[in-house]
């Protein structure tokens, strides 16, 4: 059985982009292997959160997990700040890093963007999503494909860490991307992804959105001119994300959809597309609405903080006697 881990920052309503490129994947996972989610609370701060706001991200995040398919029966479900061993282990591993490689993270060159200083925490957070997957001798890691550097980055410092003891202290993971879905672009601007922070709402659709602000958000999404629903990521990267989407929720092929819509003017197109989003949701709203304040959500994440700080102890114990640290 190999073990999984992944997980989503608390800041803000969980979208489509976040399911289709690995809330998914994490749902498939469960039934076949040891699979560990995380509600990664420490990371959403390397930018400032209303403290009130967060609170209540942290438990939506929590009963999103659940509402789209985890089963805390099936998978461990907790939030980061409860198991120390991140904040641990996350140093030991800065320790072992190089400014060089961090400064060619793209995330951290987009969001520090024509600053002359940038928040510490945000050059630093590739080496915190590190340490939660090392922490847990993680196999596979399920993310969107915007993690793919994050991800070589982490297999980089196990591989330089156990080539340094010359044996095996950390398990070298791989990363899992999704066929369809691995890149969701913002609904107003197919050039950028689809964000939970983005200020414009109509950008993205939020698991949680009711129909009317689904259709609002597909109607006026960018397209182009041209007038054919064709995929063609460099000339129609607009109606391409909207033939992904489509795709995502359907099941249906990219070509199927194209076949389908052969003729057809975007209008159409995108009406039907707010049907399937609408009708992919409706479940997920109706369950959440059944969890969020429920016995059985912090249930779960109280006996998943306790199941995740068992294997994170014992990690921290190996690591800390590999680097000589304590007495
Ligand atoms: N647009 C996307 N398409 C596909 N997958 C995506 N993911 C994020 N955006 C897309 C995947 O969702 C998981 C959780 O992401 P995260 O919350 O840890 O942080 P993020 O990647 O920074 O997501 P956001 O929504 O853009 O948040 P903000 O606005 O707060 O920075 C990851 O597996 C990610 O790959």
């Amino acid at each position: 059985m190999k073990r999984v881990f992944s997980g989503v920052q608390p800041t803000g309503n969980i979208h489509i982009g976040n399911y289709l490129g690995a809330l998914k994947q994490f749902v498939e996972l469960q039934d076949e292997n040891e699979c560990i989610y995380c509600i990664v609370d420490m990371h959403s701060i390397t930018l400032p959160q209303e403290p009130k706001e967060l609170k209540k991200h942290i438990l939506d995040v929590a009963a999103l997990y659940m509402a789209v398919g985890l089963d805390p029966k099936k998978s461990t479900i907790f939030v980061q700040s409860q198991v120390p061993g991140h904040a641990q282990l996350s140093w030991v591993l800065t320790c072992s890093s190089y400014t060089g490689e961090l400064s060619r993270m793209t995330q951290f060159k987009d969001k520090s963007k024509g600053k002359e200083s940038a928040p510490a925490g945000i050059f630093t957070y590739p080496v915190l999503m590190a340490a939660d997957i090392l922490l847990y001798d993680t196999d596979i890691v399920p993310v969107g494909n915007d993690q793919k550097q994050h991800i070589e980055l982490c297999r980089d410092l196990a591989i330089r860490i156990n080539n340094r003891f010359d044996k095996k202290v950390f398990v070298v993971p791989d990363g899992r991307f999704m066929k369809s879905g691995a890149r969701i672009m913002a609904l107003d601007d197919p050039s950028a992804k689809m964000s939970k922070s983005a200020p414009n709402p109509k950008s993205r659709i939020s698991l949680l959105d009711e129909p009317g602000a689904i259709k609002k958000a597909i109607m006026s999404a960018t397209t182009d001119s041209e007038g054919t629903i064709r995929f063609d990521l460099e000339e129609k990267p607009g109606i391409s994300n909207l033939l992904n989407i489509y795709s995502a929720f359907s099941g249906l092929a990219v070509e199927d959809i194209e076949k389908k819509y052969e003729g057809c003017g975007y209008g159409a197109f995108k009406k039907d597309l707010v049907e399937v989003t609408v009708d992919a949701l409706a479940p997920i709203r109706e369950r959440f609405g059944e969890i969020r304040n429920s016995k059985e959500l912090t249930d779960a994440l109280k006996d998943g903080a306790e199941k995740a700080n068992a294997i994170s102890e014992k990690t921290m114990q190996r690591v800390y006697k590999t680097f000589g640290l304590g007495i």
